[in-house]
């Protein structure tokens, strides 16, 4: 079957629903919504749509807290409702993936209402990672893990009798706690989950937080941060902290991918969101008896400078051809600053999780053509790819929610000292002269769109020649065609320090591309015998390539 591995090749787009478009007008994103602009990213020419969570939940995480694994909350819609996107999305080509929150579930999980109904020591509070405080009374917590929102990561519950009673772990929001994966029956109820989707028709799933199931058993102090997820981590092994990446996540893994493939062809993936250092413990979540792929998080975090660019991008295919499988670029999601605001801030600045108070702010010609030609590169690599709603409109960071608006737990966590990923989950603009940009039948929306969205809105760009959502289109084409994401990748030298340049193959050599990127001041010229196929942006008088563009050229 020629689609067996096609998350070998296959670009994905990131749907997060509540942002994407909405059907009834309340101004929130929803199924219906989704099902309506299928043709619209069918158009694009993405192979397969991943949804971040629309399970019921009372989107204390923007629905990363699950109530229940088995149904769609009534704000996004029905089971029926999915299943008439997954029908047309099929129809169209198109695979869906959806999102697996096994780390956490909300605390309105009726397993974790049950827990707190429960005794301590009770099968019921097992489920949940329940401990007694230390101190007089227990009245200090267990250890003094943080939250990765901020705050403490432990609460302390009321037992039934109405005494202070034992604590329980959440790694996240008070409102996540975290589930005991150490317990048979946590495992079991996952491997259900996953073939409750699957025989709707998933054709994968991509995992939240892959890296932080299992804890190291005694659960001792931690000194060092708590966030070794994003570049602010310390040059440290991930696995130092005592909740993250422990070498027991992996016999998890592997029992869902042993039930994947016992489905047979076409393959139903894996794809680990795993904030892991080095690339090498990364590397180990992506053996062909765990997930097929995993975000490649060092690449979207990648300062903006060619000697770190060439070094990751050397480093990601070094790891994955160690373990066989397919590097997986991303530059964006909803978690991390919009790449087309992220790679203007200056090199140096280390936050992708949302802007923050006091930042500089970013250039937004600087950052959209900078994020043409991150794109442009990144699509040119072989692989699989990632792309997040908005980033085909070239949409920056909205830097203009009230702070009254804002919903991410981030920022109240912090005491308002980090403001948040609110700005990367804005309304998406449609259509530029309706209320709400044509987001959806009324004029609401659950955060304002920024002013500099309505000429960026996706009617404006369809038929426009050289817009951002053209440039995507071309690239996604001609991707497919040239079949780059089965070539090889040969780097280029030779062309100065600020260049970074590949030859792609393309599927047994049948399309060698040359795939060039100047991050330099001074023009590029391309190399004798190329002839340009695509470029991010304009080249100079002289056919030469200029500072922040891209090309790809026949080779
Ligand atoms: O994110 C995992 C994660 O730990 C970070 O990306 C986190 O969002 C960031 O450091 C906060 O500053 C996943 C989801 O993608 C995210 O949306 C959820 O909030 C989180 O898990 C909890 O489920």
């Amino acid at each position: 079957r020629a689609d067996a591995a096609w998350w070998r090749h296959a670009v994905i787009y990131q749907i997060y629903p509540r942002s994407f478009a909405d059907s009834t007008g309340n101004g929130i994103g929803d199924l219906p919504g989704a099902r309506a602009k299928l043709p619209y990213l069918k158009a694009l020419g993405v192979d397969a749509v991943w949804f971040s969570p629309f399970y019921v939940s009372p989107q204390a995480d923007a629905g990363y807290d699950v109530a229940n694994y088995r149904d769609i909350d009534p704000l996004f819609g029905t089971l029926a409702d999915f299943q008439g996107l997954l029908d047309d999305a099929n129809a169209l080509g198109l695979k869906v993936i959806v999102d697996l929150v096994p780390n956490h579930s909300s605390d309105e999980h009726p397993w974790f209402q049950a827990a707190l109904a429960a005794a301590p020591g009770s099968p019921e509070r097992a489920r949940y990672m329940f401990r007694d405080g230390k101190g007089v009374d227990g009245s200090e917590p267990p250890n003094n893990w943080k939250s990765v929102f901020g705050g403490p990561g432990w609460t302390r519950v009321t037992e039934a009798d109405g005494t202070p009673g034992q604590w329980y772990l959440h790694i996240f929001d008070v409102k996540q706690p975290d589930l005991n994966w150490d317990n048979p029956e946590v495992r079991e109820e996952f491997l259900d989950v996953i073939r409750f989707w699957v025989k709707r028709g998933v054709a994968g799933f991509r995992v939240d937080v892959a890296h932080g199931l299992v804890k190291e058993p005694s659960l001792p102090d931690w000194a060092g941060p708590q966030e070794l997820l994003g570049p602010d981590e310390p040059e440290e092994a991930t696995n130092a902290a005592p909740m993250w990446d422990q070498d027991g996540v992996h016999t998890i893994y592997e029992s869902w991918r042993a039930l994947l493939d016992s489905y047979g062809e076409p393959d139903r993936i894996l794809c680990a969101e795993a904030w892991v250092n080095p690339p090498e413990r990364a590397a180990l979540y992506i053996r062909n008896t765990e997930f097929h792929q995993a975000f490649n998080f060092d690449f979207l975090e990648c300062p903006w400078r060619a000697t770190d660019l060439r070094a990751v991008i050397r480093k990601s295919l070094e790891v994955c051809d160690s373990v066989g499988a397919p590097a997986t670029w991303v530059l964006s999601n909803h978690d991390v600053i919009r790449h087309a605001t992220r790679l203007a801030l200056p090199v140096g600045t280390k936050r992708p999780n949302g802007i923050g108070i006091g930042d500089p702010q970013p250039d937004p010609v600087v950052g959209l053509r900078r994020a043409r030609a991150a794109t442009t590169l990144m699509l040119g690599l072989s692989g699989s790819a990632y792309i997040y709603q908005g980033e085909e409109l070239g949409l920056p960071e909205s830097m203009e929610v009230p702070n009254e608006l804002r919903e991410d737990p981030v920022y109240l966590r912090t005491g308002h000292k980090e403001l948040g990923r609110d700005g990367c989950r804005i309304p998406l603009p449609w259509t530029h002269d309706a209320p709400g940009l044509g987001f959806g039948p009324s004029e609401k929306v659950w955060l304002p769109q920024p002013e500099a969205y309505a000429a960026l809105a996706a009617d404006q760009q369809a038929d426009a020649e050289g817009s951002t959502l053209d440039l995507y289109t071309r690239l996604l084409h001609l991707r497919r065609e040239r079949e780059l994401g089965l070539g090889s990748l040969r780097e280029i030298g030779g062309l100065g320090e600020d260049v970074v340049a590949y030859l792609n193959t393309g599927k047994d050599d049948a399309y060698p591309t040359l795939v060039l990127i100047n991050l330099g001041e001074i023009p590029v010229a391309l190399p004798e015998g190329a002839d340009l196929v695509i470029a991010s942006g304009e080249l100079t008088a002289d056919g030469k390539v200029p500072t922040d563009t891209a090309i790809w050229a026949r080779y």
